[in-house]
């Protein structure tokens, strides 16, 4: 009776080996090369995704396959735990985010284990446990001692109901994600790294990444926005001040007609006449309450309030009248603009609402713009009118020459600016990493000391989502004496935001359980940089960008020798699936659609597009479901062969089956021939369709790893193997060849063992092999075997026989007629002579007819 493919019962099996002989363990041996393989950890938010299944598959085929070619894998699997999700949970299910937290870590452990990736579970680290970030906290306190890290007052989101701060994510459309209250600004005290001393670093380093996707590198380079400027002092016309603006566009400084201030900008009352005052105070009051992000958004309304004072252009002494604009933010630049509305969209529309004026001073080619008629503003390329010794210049020419001018006048100082901002981590959330700091009234913010560390994030809490961060309600948390002096102190309450976890947790991987600091030299120097790092592009700028600066970090720290932690990056794309829909009943679940129809009334589905999958279109598939009816291998198979990684993957059912059916023909294949095959050997020389076999085999050893090394076309890869396993199903001479078909199949299974591990060692034991695959390693294609066998054919001009050449085997006819017609001999008896035609006889003769 023939034995089927199950595929649980294999699974189970193999998982339980890997487990009990510690099959992926890694340890540092200088002796062998290291490969350090990475998937970007997971938050625990309840289930694993198909997003995971797809990042992890890819990263699972990269390290087996490493592995399988010697080297010493690190692969390590971790948890960024803390984060918003708990809290919400507490809030809405009223269930601890610790306990939330590590209930999701263990099923999601589970899930991972069942789909048989090769982690060192020994290595296993989640965020919010204390063994990690204690160690967290003791680099805030390095950071802190080496001002990298600082204090200063910035605005966060406020809603007046719940009294509680909400992150940007949890405002919508103005309000409050909770209550619908219209969400105000509130000036807190909150901390900052000094991500801005490493913007140019982090900016040269791009161009060092060649293991880097070039959109993500752009991206980090648009994100860092270095640019050139100008900072241009205005005297404000009848006192002894002035007004310092920063502008990019110095090139455009003659057609500076009004000056916008930020609202939050120091000089903004003192600028404010006697009888403007009142109108200026309720303007900055108004735009207090306005959140920041949509404040700088395009659409955003734009407001403004004239001051009452008027500014001089220092080049051509025009009086400018100075307004206050929402549009101005204090952290870029100055916070102070000098408006061109010509040449600047924002400022074009603010000048039309409030009757400004405007003057062109950038004429592009083969145009005469009137400022009367101009509807938008131009910001392209043009020559220099209106603006004195300037006029006719270029303007990329002219942004050099007017910033030489106004140093030589004093006026004005040529910058390098960046559009990075300093990176804000204060959260005012309880489920994060405790900020390490101590308010006393009289020594102010005063570190924990080192030896206190780490500051435990409390457990007995209660998590309302009201009134506050619940650490300002736990006394004793909260009450401590001061480290410098003793008196009654306050810890602080905000903790991290979580990107500070996933900033370094790579390279706490290398030494999880060190217990002397954040890093053992020794094992971070054998281990890291990271050789691949793989996930999702959502990650292309924060994550990145943070882990690239920590590195920095840390190596200006001593704690790590290296100035990139990732040296070659892959970005998945999303996992998408068709949504449907019912007239009557909305999105439905793929099986609430029976026969193209609702399953609950009838009516017709409506396709819709292809669309990430998201729980609330519906169009969802669950892992778990996957692995019970077709197991982990398919999943596996499936995520990997329907679509490059860098691709968006489009879910069909069609294809899971598809490689579920190739898994069974991949099973029967090997097990009907058992017998067969016995302990053949490959023969030394092999002849006819043997010989072909053969070659297709070493031809896939090829192919399967040049596509996977660095290149990871693992769908060209799998399709590969799926000719070669029809190949051997065509191979008629099975019985005179078992040699060559132990070969075959030995190597279809040694060549699937990336992508489907599990059935690839039970059909390896199958064989008779009791040390299993690793042991093995990766097959060598031969190459002696890859040459194709040659023919020696005759050519003949007009009936007589001029010359012999040499083509492969199987050579089409127009291949071998270009042979025969480039062959020396034969070329001198057609010189002076028109080829009238040319007749092949495959594999034996050429003539060709001359005249
Ligand atoms: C998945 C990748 C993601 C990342 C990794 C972990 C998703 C690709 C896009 N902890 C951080 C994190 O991103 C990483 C740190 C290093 C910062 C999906 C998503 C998708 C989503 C949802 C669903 C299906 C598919 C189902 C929704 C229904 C729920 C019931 N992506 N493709 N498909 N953690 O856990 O989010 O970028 O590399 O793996 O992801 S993470
Ligand atoms: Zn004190």
């Amino acid at each position: 009776m023939e034995e089927r493919y199950d595929a649980a019962a294999i699974e189970s099996k193999w998982q339980a080996t890997w487990e009990e002989q510690r099959a992926f363990q890694a340890t540092e041996d200088a002796g062998r090369q290291k490969y350090y393989l990475l998937e970007m950890f997971p938050y625990p938010s309840g289930r694993i995704h198909m997003g995971h299944v797809r990042n992890y598959s890819i990263g699972d085929v990269v390290a087996r396959f490493k592995r399988l070619q010697g080297f010493n894998v690190l692969h390590p699997m971790g948890w960024d735990a803390f984060g918003m999700p708990a809290e919400n949970a507490a809030i809405q299910h009223g269930t601890h985010p610790a306990r939330w937290t590590w209930e999701n870590i263990a099923h999601m452990r589970d899930q991972l284990k069942k789909m048989g990736f090769s982690y060192d579970w020994d290595r296993e680290l989640a965020t919010c446990d204390a063994a990690y970030y204690k160690w967290e906290q003791l680099i805030f306190l390095k950071m802190l001692e080496q001002g990298l890290a600082y204090r200063k007052s910035s605005f966060v989101n406020w809603c007046p109901t719940c009294q509680t701060v909400l992150a940007n994510e949890q405002v919508e459309n103005g309000g409050c994600w909770r209550c619908d209250s219209q969400v105000e600004q509130k000036e807190l005290d909150q901390w900052f790294f000094k991500i801005t001393d490493y913007a140019q670093e982090l900016l040269d380093d791009t161009w060092r990444l060649t293991g880097w996707p070039e959109p993500v590198l752009v991206m980090q380079r648009n994100w860092i926005g270095r640019s050139i400027g100008c900072e241009i002092d205005f005297p404000v016309a009848d006192r002894e001040l002035s007004v310092k603006v920063f502008t990019t566009r110095q090139d455009t400084l003659y057609g500076a007609t009004f000056m916008s201030l930020a609202p939050e900008h120091p000089l903004a009352l003192e600028l404010a006449t006697a009888e403007r005052r009142q109108e200026v105070e309720a303007f900055i009051a108004r735009v207090r309450q306005q959140d920041k992000l949509r404040r700088t958004s395009d659409d955003l309304v734009k407001e403004g309030v004239f001051t009452g004072s008027f500014c001089v252009n220092p080049v051509n002494g025009r009086r400018i009248p100075v307004f206050l604009a929402n549009f101005v933010l204090m952290d870029y630049g100055t916070g102070a603009v000098m408006a061109v509305p010509t040449h600047d969209q924002r400022d074009f529309e603010f000048a039309r609402k409030y009757g400004l004026d405007l003057v062109v001073v950038i004429q592009p080619e083969g145009e005469t713009f009137d400022a009367a008629t101009m509807t938008e503003a131009w910001t392209g390329p043009g020559r220099l009118v209106h603006s004195g010794p300037f006029d006719g210049v270029d303007n990329e020419q002219a942004k050099e020459d007017i910033a030489l001018y106004l140093e030589q006048q004093g006026v004005g100082r040529r910058t390098v600016n960046f559009r990075l901002r300093d990176w804000g981590v204060s959260r005012q959330r309880y489920w994060g990493t405790p900020i390490p700091i101590i308010y006393c009234p009289a020594c102010g913010a005063v570190p924990v000391p080192e030896a206190e560390l780490p500051v435990l994030l409390p457990e007995d809490v209660e998590i309302s989502g009201e009134g506050g961060s619940p650490l300002a309600r736990h006394a004793a948390f909260l009450n401590v004496p001061c480290p410098q002096c003793g008196t009654p102190a306050r810890r602080e309450t905000d903790t991290f935001d979580t990107f500070v976890e996933s900033s370094w947790y790579f390279a706490r991987y290398a030494c999880p359980q060190y217990g002397d600091g954040p890093l053992d030299r020794a094992a971070v120097d054998y281990w890291l940089p990271v050789d691949q790092y793989i996930g999702g592009v959502e990650h292309a700028v924060m994550h990145l960008l943070y882990a690239r600066f920590f590195t920095k970090v840390l190596r200006d720290l001593g704690m790590l020798g290296l100035d990139e932690p990732f040296s070659n990056l892959l970005t998945q794309g999303m996992v998408c699936m068709e949504t449907r829909s019912c007239p009557t009943h909305g999105w439905l679940f793929p099986e609430q659609v029976v026969d193209g129809q609702c399953s609950l009334c009838g009516q017709p589905a409506q396709v819709g597009r292809n669309e990430k999958m998201s729980k609330s279109k519906k169009n969802v598939v669950d892992p778990d479901q996957l692995i019970s009816r077709f197991g982990a291998d398919t999943a596996r198979l499936f995520s990997l062969f329907a679509a490059p990684p860098e691709k968006d993957l489009e879910w069909n059912e069609q294809g899971v089956e598809g490689c579920y059916r190739f898994l069974h023909r991949v099973w029967r294949v090997v097990l009907d021939h058992l017998e067969l095959v016995g302990a053949a050997t490959i023969p030394a020389r092999t002849e006819g369709e043997a010989r072909v076999l053969r070659r297709q085999v070493h031809r896939t050893i090829k192919k399967v790893t040049e596509d996977v090394d660095g290149r990871f076309h693992f769908n060209t890869a799998i399709a590969a193997v799926m000719e070669l396993v029809n190949a051997i199903y065509g191979f008629k001479d099975k019985p005179a060849n078992p040699g060559v078909l132990r070969e075959a199949l030995e190597t279809t299974v040694r060549l699937l063992a990336p992508f489907v591990p599990h059935i690839a060692e039970e059909l390896w034991a199958r064989l008779g092999h009791a040390g299993g695959l690793e042991a093995a390693g990766w097959p060598q294609w031969d190459a002696a075997a890859l040459v194709e066998e040659e023919k020696t054919i005759v050519v003949q001009v007009n009936g007589k026989v001029r010359g012999k050449v040499t083509v492969v085997a199987d050579a089409d006819d127009e291949v071998t007629r270009q042979a025969a017609l480039a062959d020396a001999n034969v070329a001198r008896f057609l010189e002076g002579k028109t080829v009238r035609k040319v007749v092949v006889v495959p594999g034996r003769l050429v003539n060709i007819v001359a005249s």
